[in-house]
């Protein structure tokens, strides 16, 4: 009896925006407002195998080997949609998915999900695409899951249309980088980011100086990865998260995702600064802290973290590389 091969498996890493996407101009097809640039991560990513298949009645979705509910297969499949219409496609599919985050973290992100989930359709559909059409499709599962397609450093270009608004590698970041994940709280965030860059796009006094200053950013810590120089990437990078976080407190009703304890590692890092360890914060749409550093330097902020936090709140990682198919 022959035995019907397994579905293809892909895995994406996640991404941390250093310049950061916040706020859409087109809805529907998930174009920014402005261009963005990440570092993509290699100890979080998702792994997903898709299948289409007539015999199903409709599409079935697993995450970590449970059965999902109406809304979130719903996301799922008018994703799939994309797929399915550019491939004249009609059977249903089935969908497994699975996310590696280290335990008890809590940052299952859009980005690695919508972005394995975009390459493990396009090998079930035949459609061939390549990572920069992937990246587009990617895009409209979730922004920031453009930039999942490649590692290292990445630019997601907000372009003019859809066609031209996708990601591309700036660097492969091979060099002395990473990132301490603090986890402040795993919970399920109150308001989403969709939600959030909305409200601050249609209320925030300050949304226009964000556009023009994050532009400037971007071009300098483009340059600044070109030379390596480490401390202007952790400036910039410090300083246009942080603008973010004030365009989101300037919107009706202001928005924040801090807590307590996102204040007291920020503090950390900025005594660890003076002490002499190069490291800086980004934050996204959450409490939790990402400390920027040389990889060389993450033990020794690790430790220092470890008198305020436990040892699983601190994940350190590398970065990751680009998406891929997974064979064994
Ligand atoms: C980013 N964030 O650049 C920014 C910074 C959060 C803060 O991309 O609506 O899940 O699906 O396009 O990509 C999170 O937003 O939003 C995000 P949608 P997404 O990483």
């Amino acid at each position: 009896m022959t035995k019907l091969s397994d579905p293809r498996k892909v895995r994406a890493y996640t991404n941390i925006a250093l310049i950061k996407y916040w706020g859409k101009r087109d809805d529907k097809l998930i174009l920014p407002t402005n261009s963005s640039l990440s570092l993509t991560l290699d100890a979080f990513y998702t792994e997903t195998a898709v299948s289409f298949d007539e015999s199903l009645e409709k599409d079935t979705f697993y995450l970590d080997d449970k059965l999902q509910d109406e809304a979130a297969t719903l996301k799922v499949s008018r994703f799939l949609n994309l797929f399915r219409e550019q491939a004249d496609l009609k059977a249903p599919a089935i969908i497994k998915s699975t996310n590696y985050v280290p335990t008890a973290a809590g940052l299952a992100s859009s980005a690695s999900g919508m972005a394995a989930l975009a390459g493990a359709a396009n090998l079930a559909s035949g459609l061939n695409l390549t990572p920069q059409e992937l990246s587009i499709f990617a895009r409209q599962g979730s922004g920031s899951a453009s930039r999942s397609v490649y590692g290292g450093f990445v630019e997601w270009q907000k372009g003019t249309s859809s066609a031209d608004s996708y990601a591309v590698k700036v660097d492969k970041a091979d060099w002395d980088i990473g990132m301490v994940v603090v986890v402040v709280n795993k919970n399920q965030k109150e308001l989403s980011s969709r939600e959030g860059m909305k409200q601050t796009v249609a209320t925030s006094p300050f949304y226009a100086g964000w556009i023009e200053s994050t532009a400037v950013d971007l071009v300098n810590i483009k340059k600044a990865i070109s030379q390596r120089d480490f401390e202007q990437v952790g400036e910039i990078t410090e300083s246009n998260g942080m603008k973010m976080h004030g365009t989101m407190l300037g919107a009706n009703p202001p928005i924040s995702y801090w807590e307590p304890d996102s204040v007291l590692a920020m503090q950390l890092v900025r005594k660890l600064r003076k002490q002499g360890i190069p490291c800086y914060f980004t934050m996204d749409a959450g409490p939790n802290v990402k400390v920027l550093c040389r990889l060389s330097d993450s033990k020794k902020i690790k430790t220092a973290f470890l008198n305020y936090f436990s040892e699983e709140q601190l994940i350190v990682s590398g970065p990751g590389s680009d998406l891929k198919e997974i064979t064994s």
